[in-house]
């Protein structure tokens, strides 16, 4: 096997790192845990003092994310933004309107910016699901969604 080159993100967040934490209202009852596990994880891979550069920005619903991480990824003040959210098939008549405009626009803001956005936004069918994704036996999406986040600015900075 001939040695070749392989580049990969570190999961560490650096001192010059910026990073924009976009956190609906929506739902913020599980949406607030997505924060404190998102938080919680760029805390734990931070270079002293690189917390000071994670910024929260309170959006109202994942309709409005992708608006929202346009402009905060057109600034070219970050390297990564993160965008946590919740909707929920039985809360809503309009699933579907919601979640799908939102996870198409913020992968449309990814590759159009250049800028990585992470979909941290949990799609389920039940109250339920949402609550075990959010910090109890299925995990945190939010701190899923900053282990992204940390990988892709390395990896940017790289290639
Ligand atoms: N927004 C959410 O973030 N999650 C939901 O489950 C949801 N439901 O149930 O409708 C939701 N709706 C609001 C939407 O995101 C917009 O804020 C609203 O339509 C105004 O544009």
């Amino acid at each position: 096997m001939h040695e070749v080159n392989i580049i990969e993100g570190r999961p560490i967040l650096e001192t010059d790192a910026r990073v924009a934490v976009l956190c609906t209202r929506f739902n913020h009852f599980i949406v607030d845990q997505l924060e404190k596990g998102c938080l919680d994880t760029l805390a734990r891979h931070a270079a002293a003092g690189a917390t000071a550069n994670v910024s929260v920005i309170r959006v109202p619903g994942a309709f409005e994310l992708p608006v929202v991480a346009r402009k905060v990824a057109a600034s070219g003040g970050y390297d990564a933004v993160i965008a946590l959210g919740a909707v929920i098939r039985g809360a809503t008549a309009h699933f579907e309107y919601v979640s799908g405009p939102c996870a198409s626009g913020i992968q449309s803001v990814a590759t159009e910016t250049g800028v990585p956005v992470v979909f941290g936004v949990l799609t389920t069918d039940t109250i339920e699901q949402a609550v075990e994704r959010a910090g109890t036996k299925a995990g945190n999406k939010g701190a899923e969604a900053a282990a992204v986040a940390l990988e892709m600015i390395s990896l940017m900075r790289q290639l």
